[in-house]
């Protein structure tokens, strides 16, 4: 096999830009003729994952799917890139001790939650906010701030890095471990 496939689990709060990175680490990847896979919550949950909620057990039910799916991929020899919020750190834990070591590479989007909600891309947090969303992620359901993330993606400053330039510390990181 010419590839060798491996999980790269992108966790952090909504409107933090997981998918935008996943985006731009798909086309940087493709750009090297790597075959991906990117596992979006927000997809999954239209299909694979319709029958889940938010709840907690849910959420764990979401995040155990989309673990086991990547892992298929990554046995494949695909880069498959989940984005998903992944709140709990035991959920994420599952999912990383299914792979090989070192196959499973947690990518931590480190943006405060002001930052994400000031976003709001799709008008979620004005919801939670108003009640009219219950349980949502960083306004009343919890965040389980990674610990021991391989990667860290933060702002400098005020200003956050482009998704190009973080894809760009996902991709040195891959070089770096021999996946590339
Ligand atoms: C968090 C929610 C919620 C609640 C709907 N809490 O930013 P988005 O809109 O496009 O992506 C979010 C998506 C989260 O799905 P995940 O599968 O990633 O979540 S988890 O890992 O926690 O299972 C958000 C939208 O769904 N959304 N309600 N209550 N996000």
């Amino acid at each position: 096999l010419q590839q060798k496939g491996c999980v790269i689990w992108i966790t952090g709060l909504s409107g933090s830009g997981k998918s935008t990175v996943a985006c731009a680490l798909t086309g940087a990847l493709h750009a090297r003729g790597k075959l991906t896979y990117v596992l979006d919550g927000d997809n999954v949950r239209h299909g694979l994952n319709r029958d889940l909620t938010f709840k907690a057990e849910d959420r764990a039910e979401n995040i155990r799917r989309v673990g086991e799916v990547a892992k298929l991929f990554s046995d494949a020899g695909i880069i498959c890139i989940a984005s998903v919020i992944s709140p709990y750190r035991k959920d994420r834990d599952a999912c990383r001790s299914i792979l090989p070591d070192g196959d499973f590479i947690e990518v931590f989007m480190d943006i405060p939650l002001r930052v994400c909600e000031a976003r709001d891309p799709k008008g979620l947090y004005k919801l939670a906010r108003a009640g009219k969303i219950k349980g949502f992620t960083g306004i009343d359901d919890p965040y389980e701030t990674p610990l021991n993330s391989e990667i860290v993606l933060r702002q400098e400053g005020e200003v956050c890095p482009s998704p190009e330039t973080m894809a760009g510390k996902v991709i040195s990181y891959l070089e770096e471990k021999g996946y590339l």
